[in-house]
């Protein structure tokens, strides 16, 4: 019999926690043989990442995992060898009293929030509390080889060297994307942002041609403002030597294939943010704003650890452009900047996602963490 797996998830806003959530799910069950059962409490912000799924059903089997909707009224339920409480949802109070009483024993983790941060790993791994039914712990994803990774499937990379060699262009035209000869592809997918205006003036003025996809999302009424008209999805609109194309949101395995069919990636938040790095190209990172300027020194953080090998005047360029991006900066001279070092950006870009893909990936840390428990 399959080992069985919970995993709660609550939606805060934003796609970021149903993201890795789901990612995770597939992946327990599709590489490691588990039965998973994903509690959701909000079935409609799942929907987008899999249009095949039904908000309305109270159960329903999407890629071998079990995807219930976690009502507010909690029915008792069997208990599993591990629930992940994904990033401090709360599990339901009659569940945990199950785990206080049942005659087995659960090993409950508590999956925090990535951060580059060095505190990090000595926080991975450790044990909150207990009781005679369940062992409780902290689980922190990371960059640093003393956490427990990043989410990664087995096959990825060996996939995106495959889409990137032979299936890029056919993806492109499925989405109605024609890009003209020689223009850098680049995506977007950011919160509200007051730097856009500047960006796109300064590629649209700028030297090198770029075509810029951006999916429906939040970013949508600075570019109908810059753009002085509401865009139609599917439409390029042309300004100098600017397309910005707004595109539908894409099930979440093609915006995987739309951050590699790209020459540059903006993403946000936390699961975009580790797609763009398999990616394998230069990326610009929107972080998830927090309260008393947190997420300043997570993304130094990052920063500190991604730049680390390049040279200084790239290093200038590519952490001066994530300054502007987040902290109101001057985007269009940071542009200027990211264009004068794409070369080398590009190369770093893939030497940092096989630094990265030579550690264990997340879901099999949390059964190896398992393993080490029993
Ligand atoms: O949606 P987000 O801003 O989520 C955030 C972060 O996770 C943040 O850490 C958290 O605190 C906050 O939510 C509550 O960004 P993120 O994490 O990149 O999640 C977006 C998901 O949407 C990701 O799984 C990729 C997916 N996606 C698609 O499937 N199709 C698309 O077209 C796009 C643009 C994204």
């Amino acid at each position: 019999m399959k080992q069985h797996w919970d995993i709660f998830c609550k939606v805060v806003d934003n796609y970021g926690d149903i993201g890795v959530a789901w990612r995770l799910a597939r992946q327990l069950v599709a590489e490691h043989g588990l039965a998973v059962r994903l509690w959701v409490d909000n079935l409609q912000a799942f929907t987008p990442l899999c249009p095949e799924a039904d908000p309305r059903l109270a159960r329903q089997w999407q890629a071998g995992v079990q995807v219930r909707h976690w009502a507010p009224k909690w029915v008792a339920t069997d208990m599993p060898a591990v629930v992940i409480e994904a990033f401090g949802c709360k599990l339901p109070p009659g569940y945990v009293t199950a785990l206080h009483a049942q005659a087995g024993r659960t090993l409950w983790l508590n999956l925090e929030y990535l951060s580059a941060e060095a505190w990090v790993g000595g926080c991975h791994g450790l044990p909150s509390h207990g009781g005679p039914g369940y062992q409780k712990s902290f689980f922190f994803p990371g960059f640093r080889p003393d956490t427990g990774g990043l989410l990664r499937e087995r096959d990825l990379l060996a996939q995106r060297r495959g889409f990137q060699a032979a299936e890029r262009a056919a993806f492109l035209a499925r989405l109605g994307v024609a890009p003209a000869e020689g223009a850098l592809l680049c995506s977007l997918f950011a919160y509200e942002n007051p730097g856009l205006a500047a960006w796109l003036q300064a590629m649209a003025s700028g030297a090198c041609p770029v075509h810029l996809l951006v999916p429906q999302g939040r970013i949508q009424g600075e570019l109908a403002a810059w753009l002085g008209e509401v865009p139609q999805v599917g439409q390029p609109y042309r300004r100098g030597a600017l397309a910005v194309q707004p595109l539908p949101f894409v099930a979440q395995s093609d915006y995987d294939r739309l951050l590699w069919a790209c020459d540059f990636n903006a993403v946000r938040g936390e699961d975009s943010f580790v797609r763009a790095q398999w990616a394998g190209r230069p990326l610009l990172w929107h972080i998830y704003p927090q309260e008393e300027d947190a997420h300043r020194i997570k993304l130094e953080a990052f920063l500190e650890l991604y730049l680390a090998g390049l040279d200084a005047p790239a290093r200038q360029a590519l952490g001066g452009l994530h300054r502007a991006w987040n902290f109101g900066g001057n985007m269009g001279l940071a542009w200027q900047g990211l264009v004068a070092h794409r070369a080398e950006l590009t190369a770093h870009a893939e030497h940092w996602c096989a630094s990265l893909a030579a550690r264990p990936d997340l879901a099999t840390a949390l059964v190896q963490f398992y393993r080490n428990w029993l």
